[in-house]
């Protein structure tokens, strides 16, 4: 690959916009306007991430690493010998370490992510100290169609894990899709492990995204700086402000960046109006309960096959089944 100089007013010749240019332009002409919660994972994105995971009011890493420290010789058990560990948004493989210690010889770990600088170097981590396990990272958007490398497909079966709660950050009917198009990308007798964070108090939601550190807030706010570097924006950082909240109605914990005046912007060639304490909406963060979890996946075809919680019942990890493909009835007529 050729380096390009670049200067401000310099681009690469390009002409086709790319995926994050059409959605950052799309969403901020919309009302209200949003930019989706994906495009938080660039290099300082991602890094930014994991400082969030450490800090003291963000359970849910800490949460879920309990469960599976507790548990993951019972979850390895529903892995059969010879399958293919396929993690979907795996940022770092911390999580999956966890079982992959637990686990039975595995044909392949494919680590899929967004951010191929994070899985490239989390899978350079792995390797030494898996030794004899394929480890094979695909640098894909989870929510768009990508293919696993042929030891995956060659094994005799895959075992998906979702953990983080990442299945949050879709609305409800983009998760039903997912899990739905995650069946037909593993394919028959595949098993699925999903860590979701369920509902809980108010104020312990709450501070989970604002901590006190402020690192929620950078996470947040660097989406801007990832805007005006990549696609020639104007936003001035200090002119908008990080706002988290749990809205009861929707289940989710919202998160926006609001404007702290009326003032214009410019991203993409496209000029944007604010007005003051007008907001992008940047994430959502579904919460769930272990029932409507388990009915969102039965409806993409998955039949629950355990469920594990840590002792305050704040995250939970779910494991599904294929259900076996109906005998075709002949048609009659
Ligand atoms: C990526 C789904 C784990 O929703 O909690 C953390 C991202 N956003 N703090 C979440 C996030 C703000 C996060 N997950």
């Amino acid at each position: 690959m050729v380096a390009l100089a670049r200067s401000p007013s310099i681009q690469p010749q390009n002409n086709e916009a790319s995926a994050f240019e059409v959605d950052v332009v799309g969403g901020l002409s919309a009302s209200p306007k949003r930019v989706p919660a994906k495009y938080f994972y660039d290099g300082t994105g991602s890094q930014l991430f994991e400082r969030i995971t450490e800090q003291p009011e963000y359970y849910p890493t800490r949460s879920e690493i309990g469960i599976l420290r507790k548990h993951a010789a019972d979850i390895a058990k529903l892995v059969a010998p010879g399958a293919a560990l396929v993690e979907f948004g795996s940022g770092s493989s911390r999580k999956a370490r966890i079982l992959l210690r637990a686990l039975r010889p595995l044909a392949a770990y494919v680590p899929v992510d967004i951010c191929g600088e994070m899985i490239e170097q989390e899978a350079a981590e792995l390797r030494p100290d898996f030794p004899g396990l394929q480890v094979l990272p695909v640098t894909a958007d989870i929510t768009q169609d990508f293919a696993l490398p042929e030891p995956a497909r060659a094994a005799a079966v895959r075992v998906g894990f979702f953990p983080g709660s990442t299945i949050g950050n879709f609305e409800p009917h983009e998760a039903a899709a997912f899990l739905h198009n995650v069946a037909r990308i593993l394919g028959s007798g595949a098993m699925l492990i999903v860590g979701a964070d369920l509902i809980k108090d108010i104020d312990v939601l709450n501070a989970a995204y604002n901590d006190a550190a402020g690192v929620t807030a950078k996470f947040n706010l660097n989406l801007l700086t990832r805007i005006n570097r990549e696609l020639r924006g104007t936003f001035k950082l200090d002119t908008f402000e990080h706002h988290a909240f749990y809205n009861r109605e929707r289940h989710r914990v919202e998160m926006h960046l609001a404007s702290l005046k009326r003032q214009k912007v410019k991203a993409a060639g496209e000029t944007i109006d604010f007005r003051a304490g007008e907001t992008i909406h940047t994430e959502n963060s579904y919460k769930y309960s272990v029932d409507s979890l388990g009915a969102l996946a039965r409806g993409a075809g998955w039949q629950p096959a355990g469920v594990w919680t840590d002792e305050r019942n704040y995250f939970s990890i779910q494991a599904f089944a294929l259900a076996k493909p109906q005998t075709t009835l002949r048609a009659g007529g």
